[in-house]
């Protein structure tokens, strides 16, 4: 399709507005065809920047390496362009939009000469669904197209619901390397120094601006910019939620079935989460989403949730057939890999995929031949796939997704994980007291910061509130409060209700002392009673916590080890307390919703009494 035969006169206008800016050698509007993403394919081998993969092992899948500068979002040059600096809060970098527009201006001009415009009409949700939201990428790099393929819902059937009049999120895309004539990326994964890299949202305008970058979420603009930040915006202004969580299903022995969903910061484990294959007998685990989901009120006073993706982009290291099968069945044809190692044999390979690498050789995410790996570990550094590493995956290749996916009506939600990284302090599992410690608990959450992010804290531990931090479109403050008012304007009876785990505790040795994946079915198990009012708790100053014989011990953690991660740490929770009303609080000045003080009040009090 071109341009001209574009129905909706504001879309044709902004496309040809971008037309002279950006000075593209063409420009295409996708369809959405299995034929276009072969042909997105077959360009980005044409260039060198794709490998095809075995076709017996991987069919319709292929490999890319990117720059080493351009691994995973860059925090530091994200910014939300609102037109007053506090309505983006401490937590967001802010430029004003005026000022940011014309930078970035400047920046597009010519920036996709020798290339090819891609409009990409995309739908976060199901086409047509009354929850859906339209956006319009253009982009010059067909990585980003196939990728859009994938992970959202692209084409002529999108412009169709658009019609002549809809509204839409525009999202210009730019990698930031214009070619000269007769230039070719040959084998250059094209992107523009990080210094120039722009990853701009602009709340009011519902505008996304992006430049510099062609990796994952600062590419791929469906996801973290309008799913998240520019979605969080709209969810604020209309009541609702739209959250960085998973979606699960999970049905209990007797055939009884809840929905929860779960926040965790990037790389900690969502996806393994989403897929897990429960150890206990008689449940079962299945998959609505594995990343963002968004959630409205129904009639009946509950929350209902739809995931706005089609796919998956997960962390590929890690993943092997014991921590998540299902993730690796999804994977197996129509897949994109980005910086994995590639095998003699024409297989992705990758740090903890469960077993070496077969041959003699094994070219690296940087493209470097390395000999091949006898084990499924490398040296710190040295890794053959990139941490960040990823694959992308149609969700419907998922095995175990639910049938309910797509259900434009969403499903009710019973329950909301919160939970990070944390080596110490934080037990397996605890339940909020009632709607508002739930929201204290989740402005709280803290988390080691993980190679999903081009930063220098990796390994630390940073407050990650709702794990929303690099994702919320205006101030933090100012989201507390919307999830203090949705309690307040609701019968909390009905509302979801709130637990907080961690799988990741360590002993003294450093060892993660909870084995983690299937086994953390037993905490789902008990989060399951609790929402039918079963299963044994104590109450404790910081919730409800599991009596001892609640949750059944997996093979190898002894009955102290688990004492030791359903306790209560008084010291680590009164440096937790002191930590947040010196350092994190303080962050939001008077936009602190006061009911959170109060909560931090009543905690610490509960620990002196
Ligand atoms: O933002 S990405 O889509 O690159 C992945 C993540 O951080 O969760
Ligand atoms: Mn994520």
């Amino acid at each position: 399709m071109n341009v001209q035969e574009l129905k909706h006169p504001g879309l044709k206008q902004w496309v040809e507005d971008a037309v002279a800016l950006m000075s593209p050698d063409s420009v295409e509007v996708c369809d959405g065809s299995k034929a276009e993403y072969d042909r997105m394919i077959q360009i980005t081998i044409d260039a060198g920047l794709a490998t095809p993969l075995n076709s017996e092992k991987l069919p319709g899948s292929v490999l890319f390496r990117s720059d080493p500068s351009d691994v995973a979002r860059v925090e530091n040059r994200t910014y939300i362009a609102s037109e007053r600096e506090e309505d983006a809060g401490p937590t967001n970098n802010w430029i004003n939009p005026a000022e940011l527009k014309k930078i970035m201006t400047e920046l597009y001009k010519g920036s996709m000469k020798g290339r090819t415009m891609y409009v990409i009409p995309f739908s976060m949700g199901p086409v047509g669904s009354d929850i859906a939201k339209i956006g319009v990428e253009i982009t010059d790099s067909p990585y980003v197209v196939a990728n859009m393929h994938i992970m959202t819902r692209v084409g002529t059937k999108v412009l169709e619901v658009l019609g002549s009049s809809g509204v839409y999120v525009p999202c210009f895309h730019s990698v930031g390397k214009p070619l000269g004539p007769g230039e070719k990326d040959q084998g250059q994964w094209p992107c523009a120094p990080l210094d120039k890299k722009y990853i701009s949202h602009f709340p009011e305008t519902r505008e996304i601006w992006s430049y510099g970058s062609g990796y994952g979420g600062n590419a791929l603009l469906g996801k973290k910019c309008l799913a998240l930040r520019i979605a969080s915006v709209l969810a604020r202004d209309e009541g609702w939620l739209a959250e960085h969580m998973l979606i699960l299903k999970i049905t209990n022995p007797e055939g009884e079935v809840k929905y929860i969903t779960g926040a965790f910061p990037s790389a900690c484990g969502k996806t393994n989460l989403a897929m897990l294959i429960p150890i206990l007998p008689g449940w079962k685990v299945e998959t609505v989403g594995d990343d963002i989901a968004w959630m409205k009120f129904g009639k009946d006073g509950r929350l209902y949730a739809i995931n706005p993706e089609a796919g998956f982009f997960g962390v590929a290291p890690g993943t092997n057939n014991e921590s998540n099968r299902n993730a690796m069945e999804s994977c197996k044809k129509n897949s994109i890999f980005t910086n994995c190692g590639l095998t003699e044999d024409g297989d992705v390979w990758w740090e903890l995929i469960g077993h070496g690498a077969p041959g003699k050789e094994i070219i690296d995410w940087k493209g470097n031949k390395r000999p091949a790996p006898q084990s499924d570990k490398s040296p710190k550094g040295e890794e053959i796939a990139h941490p960040n590493a990823r694959f992308t995956a149609p969700a419907s290749q998922c095995p175990c997704i639910a049938k309910e996916w797509e259900d434009p009506a969403g499903v009710p939600i019973s329950a909301f994980l919160f939970g990070g990284r944390r080596p110490k302090t934080i037990p397996l599992v605890n339940q909020a007291k009632s709607w508002i410690h739930g929201v204290f608990m989740g402005s709280i959450v803290g988390s080691e910061v993980t190679a999903a992010v081009i930063s220098d804290q990796v390994g630390q531990v940073r407050r990650d509130p709702f794990a929303m931090l690099p994702f919320c479109g205006y101030h933090m403050g100012d989201y507390f409060k919307h999830w203090i008012k949705l309690g307040q304007s609701h019968d909390e009876s009905k509302l979801p209700k709130i637990f907080f785990v961690n799988w990741f505790r360590k002993n003294d040795e450093g060892k993660f002392i909870w084995p983690g994946y299937g086994e953390n079915s037993r905490v789902l198990a008990w989060i399951f009673d609790r929402c039918s009012g079963k299963g044994k708790a104590e109450e404790t100053p910081i919730g409800f916590l599991p009596t001892l014989d609640a949750i059944t011990r997996p093979q190898g953690v002894s009955e102290t080890d688990m004492q030791e991660i359903l306790k209560v740490d008084i010291d680590g929770w009164k440096a937790e307390i002191a930590d947040v009303r010196k350092n994190h609080y303080p962050k939001f000045g008077d936009k602190l919703p006061k009911e959170l003080y109060t909560e931090l009040d009543a905690i610490e009090k509960r620990f002196n009494a």
